[in-house]
């Protein structure tokens, strides 16, 4: 987005909390954190020079190397001067005399601007559940979302990790592989298909890159940002052997392909049924101890309505000696003792405590900035409810201030990095487009929000999205209201609804 504005000769700032870029590949640095989108398609295509120059090394790249690649980015295209570090924003006030905003930074200082952008993220406001007795639990606590720069050392400890999302799965292996002793608390049983990383050939990448044009442009039309093959014929009427063949090539190629084995599986329940039938059986064959299999089998929804994980070892972890899985379902955590963790029926003692337990997704990041618009009415206030927006890119009564990513768009049902560049050039346009015409400020009409909003709600009640305590509809955060917050339609879909809404004059926008 700096880059974009910068361009087009805007004066722009960009202010960060970290003390380096990166955001999410900044925080997330446990180990075994990696990408679920193949590296060659979760990269910048915004520079020809850019795409050509760097060298992936992995089918799904490690955090270090992607954070390397965002430095590289920041280092490249200059962006660093117009970058202020361990600078958290705090609030933000809009003030409708000079249509100009106020932002309140955490050294207590302001700077006023035109416009502001959100670009917090949508997995960043991490989250650690309040459990009775913590802050007396005399061992060392983490959160994967926010790990030490310098590492931990686990080895020789005994170490609880609690939650099975894609960030336990990822970090259970390896914290298995050193500690003395690993316990994992799980509460729901996820999906994890084996990632089935490898180095990527010096082939695959010259073929990529030979032709990366057409490629990213098949991705920005795609449902999910991906070079996915997605079969169009539903499993409902599919016969049983090539509804196991699909499954086993899936199975066998890794990633989370498989889920475009037939275009029913996320709207129909029965279809669902085949594939989560097909992934316990793979479960079972893996997992030797039979209680462990069962709880690890026990998922009561969707594959699919909760993020699909990707893993490597995932279930082999539970046949090693040194670990153990603890079914909160059957025996719920009561508190911490200054020792461990204490459930229904056992004592847990644990020198150290990993918290896997995710985020307060889509709106936390934004929430926490205290943004008040026009009249002084509060985002808080306005979204208590759930967030209202138009498009994901702006909500009515907050002139001039637009999301990445926001709830309302595609964002974190799809490759995000596809979704970052199309809301970067839809924003970047758009400010363009009120320079050329003098205009002071753009917001949405109310009408149309609500329409998109509802638009968002009924596209996600025809799938099976809604089954699932989810964090994309906020479940995981007590008290968080249940809204189903990404946009289902597709990114292409979504990409062209943008473009029409901009060709017809930025139909559903007030601008003044
Ligand atoms: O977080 P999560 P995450 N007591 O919310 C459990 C992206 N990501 O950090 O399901 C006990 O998915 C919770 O249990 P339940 C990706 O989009 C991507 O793992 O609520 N347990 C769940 O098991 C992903 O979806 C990558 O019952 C509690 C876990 O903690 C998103 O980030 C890697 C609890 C939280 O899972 C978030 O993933 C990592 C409690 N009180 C993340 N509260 C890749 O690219 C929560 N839990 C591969």
């Amino acid at each position: 987005m700096l880059y974009r504005l910068r361009n087009a000769d805007f004066t722009v700032r960009v202010f960060e909390a970290g003390d380096g870029v990166g955001g999410t590949w900044y925080w997330n640095r446990y180990p075994g954190a990696r990408c679920d989108v193949e590296s060659m398609e979760y990269s910048y295509s915004f520079s020809e020079e850019l795409q050509q120059e760097w060298e992936w090394t992995e089918r799904y790249a490690t955090q270090p190397e992607i954070l390397r690649y965002l430095n590289h980015v920041a280092d490249r295209f200059d962006l660093r001067p117009d970058i202020q570090l361990q600078t958290p924003v705090v609030c933000a006030d809009y003030d409708e005399g000079s249509a100009l905003w106020t932002v309140g930074l955490g050294d207590g200082s302001t700077v006023t601007a035109r416009f502001v952008i959100m670009a917090t993220g949508c997995l960043s406001q991490a989250r650690v559940p309040s459990f009775p007795g913590l802050e007396a639990y005399r061992g060392r606590t983490y959160h994967t979302g926010d790990w030490p720069a310098d590492g931990v050392d686990v080895s020789g400890l005994r170490v609880g990790i609690i939650g099975t999302g894609s960030s336990g799965v990822q970090v259970i292996p390896l914290v298995a592989q050193e500690a003395a002793a690993t316990v994992v608390f799980q509460r729901t049983p996820n999906f994890t298909m084996p990632a089935r990383n490898a180095p990527l050939t010096v082939e695959k990448i010259a073929a990529i890159k030979a032709d990366y044009a057409k490629l990213r442009e098949q991705a920005r039309w795609s449902g999910n940002g991906t070079l996915r093959v997605n079969y169009d014929e539903p499993a409902a009427t599919a016969p049983p052997e090539l509804i196991q063949q699909r499954y086993e090539a899936g199975w066998a190629f890794g990633g989370n392909d498989i889920v475009g084995s037939f275009n029913d599986l996320t709207t129909e329940q029965m279809s669902n049924d085949t594939l989560a039938g097909f992934l316990r059986g793979k479960i079972r064959q893996i997992v030797r101890d039979s209680q462990t299999s069962q709880t690890l089998t026990a998922q009561d929804y969707p594959v699919g309505a909760k993020r699909m994980c990707l893993g490597t070892d995932y279930y082999e972890t539970f046949n090693r000696e040194n670990v153990r899985l603890v079914d909160l379902r059957g025996e719920p955590i009561k508190d911490f003792t200054p020792q461990g963790i204490r459930t229904s029926a056992a004592e847990y003692p644990l020198e150290a405590v990993i918290f896997a337990t995710g985020f307060d997704a889509m709106t936390g990041a934004i929430l926490r900035v205290d943004i008040h618009g026009r009249g002084g009415r509060s985002l808080r206030d306005d979204w208590a409810g759930g967030p209202h927006t138009y498009l994901g890119l702006a909500s009515a009564g907050f002139p001039n201030l637009f999301f990445i990513t926001g709830p309302g768009s595609p964002s974190v049902l799809s490759n995000v990095v596809v979704s970052i560049e199309q809301h970067v050039e839809w924003i970047g346009e758009h400010i363009e487009y009120l320079r050329k015409r003098d205009l002071a400020s753009t917001e949405p009409e109310v009408e149309a929000q609500e329409q998109w909003v509802a638009h968002v709600n009924d596209t996600a009640a025809r799938t099976l999205m809604m089954k699932a305590a989810s964090w994309y509809l906020g479940a995981n955060v007590p008290g968080k209201p249940r809204v189903f917050m990404p946009y289902l339609g597709g990114v292409g879909n979504y990409r062209r609804i943008c473009d029409e809404v901009t060709a017809a004059d930025y139909r559903g926008f007030a601008t003044g």
